[in-house]
């Protein structure tokens, strides 16, 4: 999906259908993506998976649930989450038992927040996304996305010379207080130790003094709220 609404009218879930219905999509960018149901007569809930096992097919390997949401005469919730694009998403629209069928529209929103990645960056020093040489004058940006499916992301730089260096993170979309926390593999066993941390940014923006070196930048969310953030390095 690319941005704007796409509708699909009149499904059904029930009698001469199977109680519940499956739709499989992915996201061309990072979006903030719903779901609704309108229209609805009998009721149902929806519940949003990603392909945790990534062999493109539902199975009982892909949970928990990313997000849920329903739909009935009387009410709507609609499904309201930030993913990112490297996932195949499940949605499963289940009919109430209490009703023998349901009848419904679905709509799919998404406002896409792009990143600037090629990949994602992994968690650890092997896998860290390499934003390459810092020097002073010098600034390195980075957007992408953690939450529920992709619990964090580390980034790698070089500074060449000893600067002030200034990291600044924020919430681009989504929940917010993505933690953003320095490091440094002093004992190079390719292992982030936590008596490798050089600090954590708790603001919009910190500011440190650091030698010239390799250092490392872990970006996450602790409580896994989806968020699109970004982050800037400058010196
Ligand atoms: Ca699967
Ligand atoms: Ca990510
Ligand atoms: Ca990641
Ligand atoms: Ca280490």
């Amino acid at each position: 999906m690319n941005g704007g609404s796409v509708a699909r009218q009149r499904d059904t879930a029930g009698l001469v259908d199977a109680e519940k219905r499956f739709y499989k999509f992915r996201l061309g960018q990072i979006s903030d993506l719903s779901i609704a149901l309108s229209q609805v007569s009998g009721g149902g809930t929806m519940r949003l998976y990603n392909d945790t096992n990534r062999n493109g097919q539902f199975d009982f390997n892909d949970g928990p649930a990313v997000a849920s949401g329903s739909g009935s005469l009387s009410s709507n919730r609609p499904i309201s989450a930030v993913l990112p694009s490297t996932e195949t998403y499940f949605l499963e629209v289940t009919r109430d038992f209490t009703f023998s069928t349901m009848q419904y529209d679905i709509t799919f929103n998404t406002t896409q927040y792009p990143g600037n990645l090629p990949t994602d960056p992994g968690s650890e020093p092997t896998t860290a996304f390499n934003l390459g040489n810092l020097s002073r004058g010098g600034r390195l940006d980075a957007r992408d996305y953690v939450g529920t499916v992709d619990n964090n992301d580390l980034y790698r730089f070089t500074l060449t010379e000893a600067a002030t260096v200034t990291f600044a993170k924020a919430d681009i979309a989504g929940s917010i207080n993505t933690e953003v926390t320095i490091y440094q593999d002093q004992n190079n066993n390719n292992i982030l130790e936590l008596s490798e941390s050089l600090g954590s940014v708790f603001g919009p923006q910190a500011s440190t003094s650091l030698q010239a070196g390799t250092y490392y930048v872990l970006a996450g969310q602790f409580n896994l709220n989806n968020t699109a953030y970004s982050l800037s390095i400058s010196a």
